[in-house]
């Protein structure tokens, strides 16, 4: 078991299980140390519901960076998710330079846009700056409708071929990233599944399970957490996107036999699943 922290930027959604409020119980179940900055509170995540709150908590993060560093607080491992503005963006970088002890792992989910569509109050100055962000990190792991966006291709969500997939990674190395996750890839129909890659030594690894046909809320989310915690206890990236896809279609199957329950997934009910297999 390590003794690694890690640091997550995201928004608190109080209701509807996504962001903050399935990242911290994900790492904690992993056996990790996690120390949370908000980006926002909202009071529901922005898919489906209407009306909800949105408290930008943008000018908070200098001074709790400021904090920690009078306190000497420090980090192995920083996992930016749901960010609330552009300038959280540049936020991120002060925070990388102040609060992360040398060697950290810097990881990056784009959460800013799925099923073709950007999220809500997103914008394509938003998408370049985040684009950016990608170029600096680690790890990414946005999903097709991100990883398009951010390199201005041509949009497929289904029936992807091995060429299209290599030219949106090719294009994401590019921005700079040194490991991708790319989520959502789908060559047959009843299959959907992850690609690893490395763009150092361009090596692609596939991990594909059944598609459920059921679309779910903050499995992005779900998913982000899982692989960060894995690889914090020491998976590979290979594993840790395996472990991480496994818990999605478990969480995911856990939300079946309730209709009225999309806004997220009973990812709870999958956790003695993860824990199990990162004990192994
Ligand atoms: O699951 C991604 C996410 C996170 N946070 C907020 C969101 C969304 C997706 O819609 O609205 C506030």
């Amino acid at each position: 078991m390590t003794n690694k922290k890690v640091l997550t930027l995201q928004d608190i959604s109080c209701y509807g299980q996504c962001s903050l409020t399935v990242a911290l119980p994900i790492i904690s179940a992993c056996g990790i140390e996690t120390a949370i900055l908000p980006s926002a509170v909202l009071s529901t995540h922005t898919g489906g519901f209407t009306g909800y709150t949105f408290t930008d908590l943008t000018d908070d993060i200098p001074k709790i960076r400021e904090h920690w560093e009078k306190e000497g607080i420090k980090y192995d491992c920083f996992y930016t998710g749901y960010l609330g503005s552009t300038t959280q963006i540049d936020y991120v970088k002060d925070l990388r330079r102040s609060v992360l002890n040398e060697g950290a792992t810097f990881i990056v989910d784009p959460a800013m846009a799925d099923n073709g569509n950007l999220y809500y109050g997103f914008d394509q100055t938003f998408v370049k700056k985040m684009a950016e962000l990608c170029g600096t990190a680690d790890y990414i792991l946005p999903n097709i409708t991100e990883a398009a966006f951010m390199t201005d291709s041509e949009l497929r969500l289904t029936g992807h071929t091995e060429d299209y997939v290599q030219m949106i990674l090719d294009k994401l190395s590019a921005l700079g990233a040194k490991k991708i996750i790319l989520k959502g890839i789908s060559y047959e129909p009843d299959k959907i599944g992850v690609v690893v890659y490395d763009s150092v030594t361009k090596k692609v690894q596939n991990y594909f399970t059944d598609k459920i046909p059921k679309s779910s809320h903050g499995t992005g989310d779900c998913y982000a957490a899982a692989f960060t915690g894995a690889l914090v206890q020491g998976f590979d990236a290979y594993e840790s996107a395996k472990i991480a896809a496994d818990f999605v279609v478990e969480s995911i199957k856990k939300t079946m036999d309730d209709d009225n329950h999309s806004y997220g997934v009973k990812f709870e009910k999958a956790l003695p699943m993860l824990v199990s297999k990162i004990n192994k």
